[in-house]
């Protein structure tokens, strides 16, 4: 990978995703990268020196946004869920399957089977399909291990996936994503014997930047997820939290207790939840593609958001099972067609509201000082991104300043 020289990039429709302007818009505008950063940004006209003496790059007008975040996959997987997409056509619920066994657990028995180097393989197709659309960072889960050795095994593929790709790779430990079927009747010896020591070898190991758990009826129950909390806590790890997607646990307002960076899926929750992330910053983060792929009807309370402040991120929830969708501009459509989020709100929600939701302060904005991380698109305005599927109107894309 080259690192691009200091340039100025010119004749540029910019939206920055910053200012009180809608998407931070800014026409016949100019950038200048230099150190992996933005030196500066503005309107061409008052680019000042030394800006102005530096070799330029024409972009005809073209639009160029924050590089887009996906805050929320299980890009790192064995096997798939092909089956279950037919039982499911046949009348199966999602909830169901996984009782018998199916769901998850069929994923975590496929995992097991794998290496780091076939963990890495697989998930890399995957990885370049975010990459292909513009993505410079993006969050991966374990969860499908459940063991002490498989979980870290995830993560180390996903921290390799970010030293052979120029994309920021975030990590997020997930071993209390559903009881494994040996635990079945005692999930709380799962989260003492296998779930704690996995997650204290992954966080020694340097594997863990965030910690995640499924509070759920067919998963960990609010006090469970409590403990693993207690423990990220002890090791000065952040959580985030797959809270209230198909009941309401109170899961996000359990999340907010803990100053979650985002709470996840979202669609039971309710006002006290809404008000308690609002007062702890935790980042509504909605997945519509698992909400489209199991048929849900009840909608995520989009308006309680806005009214409470709360910041609204979007992400693919990429995974063999709810969500088998690796694409960020697809799920940004949905956003807006299922969840009735504007063109302006799903681009805040892939860009600086998904930085917020990972912890970076450094991205997610055109902003001078922060990472060069830019996608250059073959449209007029950013509202043409969210308003169709396809075809991928990415035409460039610097991660860190590089390709
Ligand atoms: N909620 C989801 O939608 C995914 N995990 C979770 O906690 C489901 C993952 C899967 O079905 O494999
Ligand atoms: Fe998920």
């Amino acid at each position: 990978m080259t690192e691009s020289p200091a340039e100025v990039w010119t004749n540029a429709c910019i939206a920055t995703m910053d200012g009180p302007e809608p998407f931070g818009l800014i026409t016949d505008g100019a950038v200048a990268l230099g150190n992996d950063r933005i030196q500066w940004v503005g309107k061409r006209s008052e680019l000042p020196p030394p800006f102005d003496r530096w070799p330029d790059k024409d972009l005809h007008g073209r639009l160029v946004t924050p590089g887009l975040i996906d805050c929320h996959t299980h890009l790192v997987h064995g096997g798939n869920r092909a089956r279950e997409f037919e039982m499911r056509l046949m009348g199966s619920s999602y909830a169901q399957i996984a009782r018998e066994g199916g769901g998850i657990m069929a994923t975590v028995r496929a995992t097991r089977a794998e290496t780091v180097e076939s963990l890495f393989r697989s998930a890399l197709p995957r990885l370049d399909a975010l990459i292909a659309e513009g993505v410079t960072t993006v969050e991966i889960k374990s969860g499908y291990g459940m063991d002490f050795e498989t979980e870290s095994t995830m993560l180390r593929a996903a921290r390799a996936l970010g030293s052979l790709r120029k994309i920021s790779v975030l990590t997020s430990f997930l071993g209390a994503h559903a009881v494994p079927e040996d635990f079945r009747h005692d999930p709380d010896r799962y989260i003492d014997e296998v779930c704690l020591p996995a997650l204290d070898r992954a966080h020694a190991d340097g594997l863990v930047d965030a910690v995640d758990g499924f509070c759920e009826t067919i998963a960990f129950s609010p006090d469970q997820i409590k403990r693993v909390f207690e423990r990220a806590r002890q090791h000065g790890l952040p959580v985030k939290l797959h809270a209230d997607q198909l009941s309401d646990l109170g899961g996000a307002k359990l999340a907010a207790g803990f100053g979650a960076l985002s709470a996840d899926h979202l669609e039971y929750t309710n006002a006290a939840g809404a008000r308690a992330m609002a007062e702890s910053g935790t980042v509504a983060t909605l997945l519509p593609g698992a909400y489209y792929t199991l048929r849900e009807t009840r909608l995520p309370p989009v308006d309680l958001f806005r009214n409470h402040g709360v910041p609204i991120a979007v992400a693919t929830d990429a995974n063999p099972g709810s969500s088998p969708i690796t694409s960020l501009l697809t799920i940004m459509n949905m956003a807006c067609t299922l969840f009735r989020l504007t063109p302006e709100e799903a681009f805040l929600g892939a860009t600086r509201n998904a930085a917020l939701a990972l912890g970076l302060h450094d991205r997610g904005i055109v902003r001078e000082g922060y990472r060069a991380d830019l996608a250059v698109w073959d449209v007029d305005h950013p509202r043409e991104i969210p308003s169709r599927i396809g075809p991928n109107p990415l035409v460039d894309r610097i991660c860190g300043g590089g390709t």
